[in-house]
């Protein structure tokens, strides 16, 4: 019997200091692990030995319990918080109105420029002494102070003599989840939705509240719950009561729910005949249910709208336009400061006019016209979140209308969630570009922080790629792409590089013969997917409906605009879509300049090359090459790429745990594979128009063109019904 017992605590302590070393990825970029150099180990003690903080709300508490949960991690110590701001204190936190006056004097200058989210960490002397303040105008600027005081410790910063006055430049920092009350999730690749809705409101899983933890960390402030191809049953009392209960839990954090509203509701649940925005019984059953949702959460967000968009309901149904449906919810939603979102992702089957070009022209003519608590919701770019794509005309050009960014998170487009792709750098792409809106500078940051067009309201969406996968985002270095979007949120002009570093220290090591290599990979590693899928500006060239894979022939879906050959245009002379004056047009809508840039084939950006022209197969790159030999190329430096990344990751083993290797590495190698399907189904494609041999250095197909065409995937993931 005691044999037993040894027996069993012994297997007990090696399953779990196993247990311990399995990287499971859960904590995300908030692992709190123990500093190991001593010396920056005791001057972080020294500044938190004797800690005044103030918890006197929710989120005040929630930033404490952040506290209390790292620093002994870290600093492998228990904290020792004081009850007397006037004491000896190394630390203070507390926000500005509480502090003694003599500290207030200290910071007024700084408090004055904050914003009501912003915050300051600052080394000061106070009574002769050397003391760290963190302060703000509200409790969430501290929330917000604290993540970023334990994540400077945890990526190593010297916190001594700190002077951070920061808040964030834009308003609306939000996770478009396109997840279903069945808890699938339209392109998500991660598992199931985190939403139980069949336990909630009782049940709370301890994923919401880290859930929330994790987006306030990265400066996140609300959040959309459910898909924009939404469900009127969301407005019902009895999921209502559901989401006040996710609703509580955020807001603890600072986080607003917003909810997709289905344009049909008031036929669906409401038992109306018409959904016309200008009945007033349809108005009046909107502001009776926007009542009611505020009766519930006195701080809900508001509605984001998909109307008239791949088959949704809309004010088009009825003979009214965009401007009459989204003012419409806006009266409903403005007595209690709910804001309207609404989606410009629209183009019709009627309209046989190039896609890129519907968005923009259907919406210009309303700018100006919204009302004020109404923000108009824009892809980053005119057809849907390709791993390239110029920025979408509408930013810069809409002046009066507040725009908000919609980036996509998850990866639709660029390898799900066994790709390895750092999205910052696309992001960071598209915010730094030049729209020439107000002559040279005007870049889509400005646009989008509302400096340009001194917007009233600000806000920028990502759609999440995140489910109940244990490490939230399926991939490792997808938790890259939720950190780096939620950092840009907050600041737009942050830099990819800074924000993989951040990442990486946070997530894995802080050492730096790992993290340079892997920085490397990672900040290559979007250029790579546009070479072996995408490259010199092709587009949409994916496999229908579920877009896994290479699907260049694609020709035989019921819209001609869903056809990836609608897009590439291959033929006997070349390949490309001429968006030119000679064709449709589309570059008329960007600035003199860009149009003039755009339209010459002398200057166009070799990137956006095929978006822009239809090129012969014998064009002159700039490098020499041919059209033909340039994307072969192209498509096998893609895979050389992918190579590398496994070299670089093999070369880092020794930094990382075995588990953390070992998924990676697997990952990759998935990658790889799927980098030379692209290529090799590509190539073959394309080469039925161009005639030619491949050149030296792309290696040859390993299979026909006929075997790649036969693939069929129908339980790919993040696809609904309706899609196949
Ligand atoms: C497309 C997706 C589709 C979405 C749509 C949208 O394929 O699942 O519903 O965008 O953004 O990219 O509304």
């Amino acid at each position: 019997m005691k044999h037993i017992n040894v027996f069993i605590i012994l297997f007990l302590l090696t399953a779990t200091s196993l247990h311990s070393q399995q990287a499971d990825g859960y904590k995300l970029w908030l692992k709190y692990d123990k500093i190991e150099n001593t010396e920056l180990r005791n001057d972080y003690a020294e500044i938190v030995s004797s800690v005044y903080f103030k918890e006197d709300s929710d989120i005040l508490k929630n930033a404490k319990k952040e506290f209390s949960l790292a620093l002994p991690q870290m600093l492998n110590t228990p904290v020792q918080y004081s009850n007397d701001v006037s004491s000896d204190n190394s630390l203070i936190v507390d926000i500005y109105q509480n502090l003694p006056k003599d500290l207030k004097d200290l910071i007024h200058n700084d408090i004055e420029v904050l914003s009501d989210e912003g915050f300051l960490i600052k080394s000061l002397t106070y009574k002769k002494k050397s003391i760290t303040l963190i302060s703000a105008k509200k409790d969430i600027g501290i929330l917000y102070a604290s993540f970023r005081f334990l994540h400077l410790m945890q990526t190593h910063k010297k916190l001594k003599y700190i002077d951070l006055v920061d808040s964030p430049k834009i308003d609306l920092r939000m996770l478009n989840h396109w997840d279903n009350l069945d808890r699938s999730v339209e392109r998500g690749y991660a598992g199931f939705s985190l939403w139980n809705w069949q336990k909630l409101p009782e049940y709370i899983d301890q994923r919401y509240i880290d859930y929330a933890r994790a987006n306030t960390s990265i400066g996140i402030n609300s959040t959309v719950i459910t898909n924009v191809n939404a469900n009127a049953l969301v407005l019902t009392p009895m999921y209502l009561e559901k989401v006040e209960a996710l609703a509580d839990v955020f807001r603890g954090y600072g986080i607003k729910v917003y909810l997709t509203a289905r344009f049909s509701a008031p036929i669906e649940i409401g038992k109306l005949k018409t959904a016309d925005p200008l009945n007033p019984e349809v108005q009046k059953w909107w502001s009776d249910k926007v009542a009611e949702i505020y009766k519930r959460i006195p701080d809900f967000g508001g509605f984001l709208v998909k109307a008239n968009s791949e088959g949704q309901p809309g004010p088009q149904n009825y003979g009214r336009n965009h401007v009459d449906g989204a003012n419409m919810m806006a009266t409903a939603l403005e007595p209690f400061g709910g804001n309207v979102i609404w989606r410009a992702f629209v183009y019709s089957e009627h309209d046989d006019t190039d896609r890129a070009k519907q968005a923009y022209d259907e919406f210009l003519p309303y700018d100006g016209k919204f009302k004020d608590n109404v923000l108009v919701q824009v892809k980053n770019g005119a057809i849907d979140f390709q791993p390239r794509e110029p920025f979408h005309p509408m930013f810069g050009a809409m002046k009066k209308t507040p725009l908000v960014m919609e980036f996509q998170i998850t990866q639709e487009y660029l390898g799900f969630s066994s790709h390895l792709v750092f999205l910052p750098k696309l992001f960071e792409e598209v915010l730094s570009t030049d729209t020439y809106q107000k002559g040279k500078g005007a870049t889509v940051a400005k646009v989008i922080d509302g400096s340009l067009h001194g917007n009233a309201i600000t806000g920028i969406a990502g759609v999440a790629n995140i489910g109940t996968d244990l490490n939230w985002t399926g991939h490792p270095f997808a938790q890259a792409n939720w950190y780096g979007f939620g950092r840009m949120a907050w600041d737009p002009y942050l830099s990819s590089e800074k924000i993989a570093d951040e990442w990486l220290r946070a997530t894995y090591s802080n050492k730096q013969d790992f993290i340079e290599p892997v920085k490397k990979l990672m900040l290559t590693s979007r250029e790579t997917v546009v070479n072996y899928m995408n490259p010199l500006g092709l587009h949409h060239i994916f496999d229908t409906g579920h877009h896994y894979g290479p699907g260049p022939w694609v020709d035989n879906l019921s819209r001609p605009d869903w056809n990836p050959v609608y897009y590439h245009k291959a033929d006997a002379n070349g390949i490309g879509f001429d968006r030119t004056p000679s064709g449709s047009n589309a570059t008329e809508q960007y600035a003199p300049y860009l149009e003039k840039t755009f339209n010459d084939i002398n200057t166009i950006p070799e990137e956006y090359l095929l978006w822009f022209h239809h090129v012969s197969w014998d064009y002159k790159l700039q490098n020499g090459n041919t059209l033909w030999d340039g994307i072969a190329l192209k498509y096998q430096e893609g895979v050389n790429e992918v190579n590398t990344m496994i070299h670089t990751w093999d070369d880092v083993k020794p930094y990382v745990t075995e588990s953390e290797y070992n998924e990676v590495k697997m990952l990759l190698q998935i990658q790889l594979k799927e980098a030379k399907w692209w290529r090799d189904a590509c190539l073959l494609y394309f080469q039925t128009f161009s005639q030619k041999e491949l050149p030296e250095g792309v290696e040859k197909p390993t299979q026909s063109l006929e075997y790649y065409k036969s693939l069929k995937f129908p339980f790919a993931p993040g696809i609904r019904p309706q899609w196949d």
